[in-house]
């Protein structure tokens, strides 16, 4: 059995929409990183940066537990695990797979992230960054939108790489985006949203989220979260 240690993000969605579509049963261990739980020395053996998510298998390698942090790294141990499902074993359609699930991890989700930051977040309007950031974000979603030109999914056939991709492209309106300004991006977008296993992945620890909708956003949060907490924590 799978612990996944999992916050209601598009990071913790990207690895229960995985273990929905493999039907695989996994424990969700709740870390409320807006009450910073992600400092907790217990967690942080898990996970040293201090992220969500992070998992522990408890069978694996050797039949001994192992710990991943990283949702990339996650994704792939578990598609491995699966038999190379959602991520082919053949070396040339994988590494289109690892290519596209590399973009995610290391532009869709930096920089929709910052663009979530500077426009919702950010105590100060600071245009600069938001502009940077919103641009940033129709760039990349004009390097998705070409890509589901030539290919129904990023790596050809679905795979890892749009089940990390999607849940980043949930909350456009907080990038400034419009998905209908992006076709093919939109055809693909509605069809993973109406997979059965992606809407599972996504209702995972959904009462919460409604909870944290409903309120104000909490001060003490952003300084657990963006404040200097996060190097004094250490
Ligand atoms: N590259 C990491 C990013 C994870 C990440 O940024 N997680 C956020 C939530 S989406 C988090 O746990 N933040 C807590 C904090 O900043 O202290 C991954 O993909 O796993």
């Amino acid at each position: 059995m799978i612990d996944l240690y999992f916050w209601t993000t598009p990071n913790g969605y990207k690895v229960t929409i995985l273990l929905e579509e493999l039907g695989w049963k996994y424990n969700v261990i709740p870390v409320n990183i807006g009450k910073g739980e992600q400092f907790k020395p217990e967690f942080l053996k898990i996970s040293p940066n201090n992220r969500i998510p992070a998992m522990v298998d408890h069978e694996g390698p050797g039949e001994q537990p192992i710990a991943i942090f990283e949702s990339g790294a996650m994704l792939m141990y578990i598609a491995e695990k699966a038999g190379w499902k959602f991520m082919p074993q053949d070396l040339r359609r994988r590494y289109q797979v690892v290519e596209w699930l590399m973009f995610q991890m290391a532009s869709v989700g930096p920089m929709l992230g910052q663009a979530h930051h500077f426009r919702r977040y950010a105590p100060e309007k600071l245009q600069y960054a938001i502009d940077r950031y919103t641009n940033e974000a129709a760039r990349i979603y004009g390097v998705i939108d070409k890509r589901l030109g030539e290919a129904p999914y990023l790596a050809g056939e679905y795979s890892i790489a749009d089940m990390a991709t999607y849940p980043w492209l949930r909350p456009h309106n907080w990038q400034g985006q419009k998905l209908e300004d992006f076709p093919n991006l939109k055809k693909w977008y509605d069809e993973i949203e109406a997979r059965p296993a992606v809407q599972r992945g996504c209702a995972v620890m959904k009462e919460q989220l409604e909870k944290q909708r409903s309120v104000a956003p909490d001060p003490k949060s952003w300084e657990i979260l963006f404040g200097k907490q996060q190097f004094e924590k250490r």
